[in-house]
């Protein structure tokens, strides 16, 4: 087999100016015409408005290759696109070799008898996203309804009716870019006999003992007798076969004893391996397809209790604490998802000891090096079909487009060690009570559904992954039990009383979910990653730029009005910026402190969400560009594999030892109160003994013994375990912040750098709380940080530039803490 890649430099028409621009392969349309200075930067101010015209278009891609004499000997020609998006007309030296209609599918066209030894050209024509829809959603007799159709930006998109990324259209955290391109690999493969399509390992364990079945999905050219190797872990096996021409399915099966397992973050090793597969003919290798892939089981345990039904994962037998961020696409346009780009935001939620990230629906299928660093890390994926806050079509022609889209899929991911589950869909199954087409025909909706999520994408998953569990929807109660989708005594939930409800941050502690799959509270990103996409007029909070880069319905409004009953509204946008995040910080520390205490009812604290797509206001706790919120900072600690922390009950304060981890542990705490000079007023000692996956109150201090101290707004209370774990330090204000008697501290810097490191030790004549340090114009990381200094305590925090500009210079850090913003 000869693979020739068709990516690089094409050519690109305007089909109605007849226009012509250089193009790259992989990529869209917008970046095409970015790097030819035909569009200015999309995401700067309103430009999201100006561009909309091009997903009105069509455009053409052309380019022409030359195929030699040897590569015509071959017995068949393939062209494989592994992405077209969405609408696309393919053509070879003017001859029409089909179309296509879903971003999320490979398409193969036989070149066999067209292709020309000498000069090709190959010409791709995309039609406009948005007419296409409107044509489809004309045909369909009632209305299939959608979240956005009138909110975001550009309106009646029919996201719903096009196997396209949902959030091209706008999403309550992006702009609306409906991109066209040919945004994955094109490859021209020269073949003789055979060519290897897929291979997706299964694999059963038992004791120690693991069955790994290949399943080699084939396209035989020839008929001929074909040797098939598969090695995997220093274990060989052969399969000698007669393959007729035509699709071919061959499962060739191993046995392993005692390999090593692959363990997600906190239990264990990553230990991954090489699935060799090999095939031959005539004593020749005609085709070969390695992979890796990493040995674990998986199951997820739902099993009737006394709170209702148990939702939790086991990996290799043992239960795990889901901790982590749900995931959306890094950018609008391909050719910006670098792996520079994954590797920083996995590594990042990796330092922040998460053990999972969630694929959201409304997104993408992510790229192969998503999938790669999550299973290096030990990242498992929650991982959606892609489906987002929106009724379905359920036609034939639907189901059948799905049914390629999902099986491809799961035979592309299926080796991956990090998949942990299937999901159907983000919120559809709760949006049937959304709409009101979908409230006055609910039956109909719901089969609709039941057909598209259960017996189509289910009975898929079921039937090609049987070794993964499926779930229909996040959130859920199960495959086929409607009524109250987001329960909290089944399945998981989606909490949004407080960011969408406007309530309070306490209201968290009432809510006892089994799985908390999304919460979140939005915060502002810092004025650096702003500037790229803002001018000077606009840093305010009320701006009109800042309200159109403001995309939930309820807008920036929330931020500022739960800041006005725990904060000083600051007079600068700078500190606005760095209040919301910590306003931010502590709403997702409440939520995740209190769902990890109840352990093992609850089972996961998956929060909304770990990236941005553009810079603006969300619920992100790292921006776009990689620069982390206080947020991610803070989630340092309180997703540490034992956390010691805090809760403020109605009747007092308790103090609680959580640990995730595989084995008991047991340590002692002191816990402090302080007034806000620093000096410590009464201390309390105690100890935990914490079994696996459980949490143990350690100690209780009454509403009573607390006010004996004094009034509570003039002291706080510290706690410190006996080991300087991420999660053994904590602490809490006992009244809103405002009314806490906070003192001016000052804080020294003392700084030592060389190119690859710089130690910054930090000192105070106060308490400083939420400190935070910045350096704005270079990239990095600081091993702690959003922290609260003690008079008693100096810190020492370590910076690690992740840019090649050499030693940070003391001028370059800006220290910034909850008193300086009033
Ligand atoms: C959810 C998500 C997204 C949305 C987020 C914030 O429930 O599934 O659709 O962006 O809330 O509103």
């Amino acid at each position: 087999m000869k693979r020739t890649s068709l990516n690089g430099l094409w050519q690109l028409r305007n089909d109605a100016t007849g226009d012509l621009y250089p193009a790259t392969v992989p990529g869209v349309v917008h970046t095409d015409l970015m790097a030819a200075g035909i569009i200015d930067r999309p995401y700067y101010r309103e430009n999201e408005r100006e561009y909309a015209w091009i997903a009105e278009h069509s455009w053409t891609y052309t380019r022409m290759f030359e195929v030699d004499e040897a590569s015509m000997g071959f017995e068949a020609q393939y062209l494989v696109f592994d992405g077209l998006d969405t609408f696309a007309e393919i053509r070879l030296n003017g001859v029409f070799l089909g179309e296509t209609d879903n971003m999320f599918r490979r398409y193969t066209f036989d070149l066999t008898s067209l292709l020309r030894a000498g000069r090709n050209e190959l010409e791709v024509t995309f039609h406009s996203p948005t007419a296409q829809a409107a044509a489809i959603a004309k045909q369909i007799p009632y209305k299939i309804p959608y979240t956005g159709e009138r909110e975001w930006f550009i309106t009646d998109t029919h996201r719903n009716l096009i196997r396209k990324c949902q959030c091209h259209a706008g999403w309550d955290w992006g702009p609306a870019f409906l991109t066209s391109g040919i945004w994955k690999n094109v490859t021209l493969y020269a073949i003789d006999g055979l060519r290897i399509e897929d291979v997706k390992p299964l694999q059963f364990h038992t004791d120690n003992h693991v069955n790994v079945q290949t399943a080699l999905y084939l396209d035989v050219v020839s008929e001929d007798t074909y040797e098939i190797t598969v090695s995997l872990a220093g274990v060989e096996r052969k399969e000698t076969l007669n393959l007729p021409p035509g699709k071919r399915t061959v499962i060739v099966e191993l046995e392993l004893e005692n390999p090593a397992l692959w363990w997600p973050l906190g239990y264990g090793a990553q230990n991954l391996y090489q699935l060799d597969v090999a095939i031959s003919a005539s004593g020749k290798i005609i085709a070969r397809h390695p992979l890796r892939i990493g040995l674990r089981q998986v199951e997820l345990v739902r099993e009737d209790d006394a709170h209702g039904q148990s939702f939790f994962f086991r990996v290799n037998g043992v239960p795990i604490f889901l901790k982590g961020y749900n995931w959306i696409p890094v950018d609008c346009f391909a050719s910006r998802m670098t792996r520079e780009v994954y590797a920083d935001l996995i590594g990042s939620a990796a330092t922040a000891h998460c053990n999972l990230l969630r694929v959201w629906g409304g997104g993408i299928y992510e790229n192969d090096d998503f999938y790669n660093l999550c299973d290096e890390q030990g990242i498992l994926v929650w991982q959606d079909f892609m489906f987002a806050c929106a009724m379905y079509p359920w036609d034939d022609a639907f189901l059948a487009n799905v049914t390629q889209e999902v099986t491809e899929q799961i035979r592309r991911l299926s080796a991956h060690p990090s998949i942990l589950l299937w999901s159907g869909n983000n919120e559809c199954e709760m949006a049937i009570d959304w709409y009101t087409e979908s409230r006055a025909d609910r039956e109909r909706f719901r089969a609709g559904y039941h057909k598209l999520f259960i017996e189509t994408i289910g009975a898929i998953a079921q039937a090609e992954s049987p070794n993964i569990p499926y779930w229909p929807s996040s959130p859920s109660n199960g495959p086929g039990l409607y009524g109250d989708s987001n329960a909290t005594n089944r399945g998981d939930t989606h909490y949004w009383e407080v960011w969408h409800g406007g309530k309070p941050f306490s209201e968290y502690l009432t809510v006892h979910p089994r799985m908390s799959s999304e919460y979140g509270f939005q915060s502002v990103p810092s004025p650096e990653t702003l500037r790229d996409v803002m001018d000077r007029g606009d840093f305010n909070i009320a701006s009109p730029m800042m309200d159109y880069r403001q995309r939930s319905a309820i807008g920036n409004r929330a931020m500022v009005e739960h800041m006005m009953g725990e904060y000083f509204l600051p007079t600068n946008f700078a500190h606005f910026a760095y209040l919301s995040q910590v306003q931010q910080a502590m709403a997702m520390k409440i939520a995740t402190e209190h769902w990890r205490r109840l352990s093992p009812v609850n089972m996961g604290t998956v929060i909304w969400q770990l990236n941005d797509i553009w810079p603006g206001n969300s619920w992100s706790s790292i921006e776009y560009g990689g620069k982390w919120k206080i947020l991610h900072s803070v989630s340092k600690r309180f997703f540490a594999p034992v956390l010691l922390s805090l809760a403020k009950i109605d009747t007092g304060v308790e103090v609680w030892a959580t640990n995730d981890g595989p084995t008991a542990v047991q340590g002692h705490f002191t816990l402090e109160a302080r007034d806000f000079s620093g000096g410590v007023i009464r201390e309390w000692r105690g100890s935990y003994t914490t079994d696996p996956c459980t949490s143990t109150l350690c100690l209780t201090l009454p509403h009573e013994t607390l006010a004996s101290l004094g009034d509570l707004h003039t002291f706080f209370l510290v706690l410190r375990g006996d080991d300087s774990g991420d999660g053994l330090f904590n602490w809490t204000f006992l009244r809103p912040a405002k009314f806490c008697a906070l003192q001016k501290p000052a804080v020294s810097l003392e700084i030592s750098a060389d190119a690859q490191q710089t130690q910054i030790l930090l000192q105070t004549d106060r308490p400083a709380f939420h400190v935070w340090l910045d350096i704005p114009e270079r990239r990095g990381t600081f091993d702690d940080n959003g922290l609260l200094l003690l008079p008693d305590s100096p810190k020492r925090i370590i910076f690690t530039p992740k840019d090649q500009r050499g030693p940070v210079q003391p001028a370059d850090i800006r220290l910034t803490h909850l008193r300086d913003t009033y």
